[in-house]
């Protein structure tokens, strides 16, 4: 690591005022240039701490930046992971304030919650498949922190994935049910389609999504428990929204989700 506990504990503190206050700030690399992988999941980890000792529950864990199309937008090569908080769970159906946010997106996720632990290393897409109690139809919004969604990928890990809400609904269905490879989802704005994805376009499979997550976890002596609900990662690229938007997700297999931006 190249920051001092002091530096992680205060740009976890920047970061997460940054989210409470709805204010863009500059990526933090732009001051610590030399900051390294771990600081930044030290930053990420200090934010949830602070979270969590306010009485935050983590709701559960996400991948991102996991498809082509996300990557291609951001301009990185590899996934990244984050947690989910409690108060950004948000109903489907739901209007939603824009100005709950700095500047909100939002993806199509697949999502599953499992009901055996998974460890890494050597976790693999079987072993996940085994593991998955249900898939469910997700969207999340994800609002960085930084002024224009401009950052890099140890930024973005130290600003949790860029994660700010999700919803959830439709209905949950056994893997063993679906192909989550060919499962085709169409996102539509104001009633156009905006993007359409497959399930595959998530790391050419989302149980495999979830397996990187147990490996990148293992490095730090963790695993995912039974019963974690896990964001899989984009199947699309990020689309804006703004007041007076509606979006409609549907799902091949699994409904639709709606919400409206106010
Ligand atoms: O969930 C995601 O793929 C977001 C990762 C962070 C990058 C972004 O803000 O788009
Ligand atoms: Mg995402």
């Amino acid at each position: 690591m190249k920051l001092d506990p002091g530096t992680i504990a205060s740009l976890a503190e920047h970061l997460e005022t940054a989210e409470l206050e709805r204010r863009a700030v500059a990526k933090i690399t732009d001051a610590h240039p030399d900051m390294d992988w771990d600081d930044a999941y030290a930053i990420q980890y200090a934010i949830r701490a602070r979270k969590i000792a306010r009485g935050v529950r983590v709701a559960g864990l996400k991948m991102g930046l996991t498809s082509r199309a996300k990557m291609k937008q951001m301009g990185v090569e590899v996934p990244v992971y984050g947690f989910l908080c409690d108060y950004g769970a948000i109903a489907d159906g739901a209007e939603i304030r824009c100005d709950r946010f700095i500047h909100p997106r939002i993806e199509a996720e697949i999502a599953v919650v499992t009901n055996r632990p998974l460890r890494g290393p050597g976790c693999h897409t079987g072993a996940v498949l085994a593991a998955i109690d249900f898939v469910v139809p997700a969207v999340e919004i994800i609002d960085s922190r930084y002024e224009s969604f401009r950052f890099d990928l140890k930024s973005v890990i130290a600003d949790n994935t860029s994660a700010a809400g999700f919803v959830v609904g439709g209905r949950a269905r056994a893997a063993q049910e679906i192909d989550l490879r060919t499962l085709g989802v169409v996102l539509e704005k104001n009633g156009e389609v905006a993007e359409v994805a497959a399930g595959a376009a998530v790391v050419g499979h989302p149980a495999t999504s979830v397996a990187m997550l147990a490996n990148m976890l293992a490095a730090r002596g963790e695993h995912i428990a039974a019963g974690t609900f896990i964001m899989t990662g984009g199947v699309t690229a990020a689309v804006a929204v703004a007041p007076g938007d509606s979006i409609n997700v549907r799902y091949q297999d699994l409904g639709t989700l709606s919400m409206r931006f106010v």
